[in-house]
């Protein structure tokens, strides 16, 4: 097993790092930007280096000064957590050269699946049901409308390095096609490097649902039943929840078995996460796979006790599955809350300043992930997540009324925070009757600008 990990990350996951390797009795290196040098995570590692100024292309980007960090510190491996360089294949890379273990898959399969058409295609001939759409890049208006004849409008154009959400274009009829394909294309290659595009009917009103899953590189995949995470804006994700509510245990189980089956197709190695979106009629089709541990992992840990950033470690260090998928079971229900520094009744603005922390929620089933502390500045330097509230419960009505009291609870001045939107959401009949797609906040009001705080209460 490993001796030393250096964590390439910052706030509250570089926090959830550390504790696993604490458990496991690994020693841990931070490394941190100027701007985070008063941080938990910095407190709590047993050693830490500064590698540059705030902005995260010159700290947690900067690719030599991590790994010279690495170097001096002996470090054996390095956590990515998420953002940053967890999906960089050319990171993976220069640590697989440099003899340091990168906890994640290789680089090779991060290339894969970073690559939009090419695991499509992966996943397609595994037998997973995939997006009706195109297996190569589109290039000309003629394809393109030879692929719009075949699948139909509204269609959708897709970066093939995108992901995520980026680099998307919706295309509702033939009028809007030429003109999207040019834009797609040109702002594919500005933002990626990469002009190839591809095409895929789009599907309305569907949920987000992804699979966790755990590989050990040896052909042994478990998953940890899935996520619904259909509530989001401009691709950010604010709320989730496992089990997915208002779908059926037979669609889940086929949505489970499909995530499986294309994570042995390419022997994934580590955590990972294979996103599906499920249409009004339940059918669904894969979409593309995080090759990271994700942001809202906790829902998956409440729900099945499992510690999956453990988990991460050990298959990186070489040990089989510690599980086998009969001692992973779902029991009861999560929901986990994204709390931004950001004024959601104006247009979501990123809030900045000195943090003012009054009280943290607790009780029974709450669990809380952050690296927040009474007095902290909170800057525009990184994302404005400052802390998920998760809760537990033993159903979905009992989560959300723990959720509902543990927001209530979470007393911060100073910040405008997204826990009064929070608040709204978990009193709104649809939301309460699992009646939610990824049109979830825009169809509910929750995005109309004059709207107030005030107007959903009573
Ligand atoms: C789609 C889609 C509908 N049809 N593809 C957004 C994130 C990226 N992973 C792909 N996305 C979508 N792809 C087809 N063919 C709708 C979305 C989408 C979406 C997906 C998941 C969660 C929220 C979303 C919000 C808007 C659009």
């Amino acid at each position: 097993m490993f001796r030393k990990i250096l964590i390439a990350n910052r706030g509250e996951i570089a926090l959830r790092i550390i504790r696993a390797c604490k458990l496991l009795g690994i020693k841990t290196v931070l490394v941190f930007s100027e701007a985070d040098r008063y941080s938990l995570g910095v407190k709590h590692a047993d050693e830490a280096y500064c590698i540059g100024p705030p902005q995260s292309s010159k700290s947690y980007l900067n690719i030599p000064n991590i790994i010279a960090a690495a170097e001096i510190s002996g470090a054996d491996a390095i956590h990515p957590g998420y953002g940053f360089l967890a999906e960089n294949a050319d990171f993976a890379e220069v640590c697989e050269s440099c003899g340091i273990k990168f906890i994640g898959p290789s680089s090779r399969v991060i290339s894969l699946m970073g690559d939009k058409i090419a695991a499509r295609k992966v996943m397609y001939e595994a037998g997973v049901p995939v997006i009706p759409g195109t297996f190569e890049p589109v290039e000309a208006e003629k394809s393109a409308l030879s692929v719009a004849k075949e699948f139909g409008f509204p269609l959708i154009i897709k970066a093939a390095g995108g992901g995520g959400g980026r680099g998307m274009r919706l295309v509702r009829d033939e009028n809007e096609l030429k003109g999207a394909l040019m834009v797609a294309k040109s702002e594919a290659e500005a933002a990626f490097n990469n002009g190839s595009v591809y095409m895929e009917k789009y599907i309305e009103g569907a949920r987000h649902i992804e699979v966790q899953v755990l590989g050990d590189g040896r052909g042994n995949v478990v998953h940890f039943f899935e996520r619904d995470c259909s509530i989001q804006r401009r691709h950010q994700k604010l709320i989730e929840e496992s089990p997915a509510t208002g779908i059926p245990q037979r669609v889940k189980e086929k949505i489970l078995e499909s995530a499986v089956i294309g994570a042995k197709a390419i022997n994934y190695e580590s955590a990972g996460t294979l996103e599906f979106l499920v249409d009004e009629n339940d059918n669904f089709y894969f979409m593309e796979m995080n090759t990271r541990i994700q942001v809202e992992h906790p829902v998956t840990e409440m729900v099945t006790g499992h510690d999956l950033v453990k988990y991460q470690i050990l298959v990186a260090g070489e040990e089989s599955l510690p599980i086998k998928q009969e001692d992973i079971v779902q029991r009861g229900h999560a929901i986990e809350c994204r709390i931004n520094a950001e004024d959601p009744y104006n247009s979501f603005l990123p809030s900045t300043g000195t943090l003012k922390l009054f009280s943290l929620p607790g009780g029974p089933g709450i669990r809380i992930d952050t690296a927040i502390y009474n007095e902290i500045e909170i800057t525009s330097y990184y994302d404005s997540l400052i802390a998920k509230l998760i809760s537990w419960g033993l159903n979905r009505d009992d989560a959300i009324a723990r959720m509902r009291n543990a927001l209530g609870e979470f007393l911060i001045e100073g910040l405008k925070t997204t826990i009064p939107l929070y608040l709204q959401i978990m009193d709104d009949p649809e939301y309460i009757s699992g009646n939610i797609s990824i049109n979830f906040l825009e169809e509910r009001g929750f995005l109309n600008e004059g709207r107030s705080e005030r107007r959903y209460l009573s």
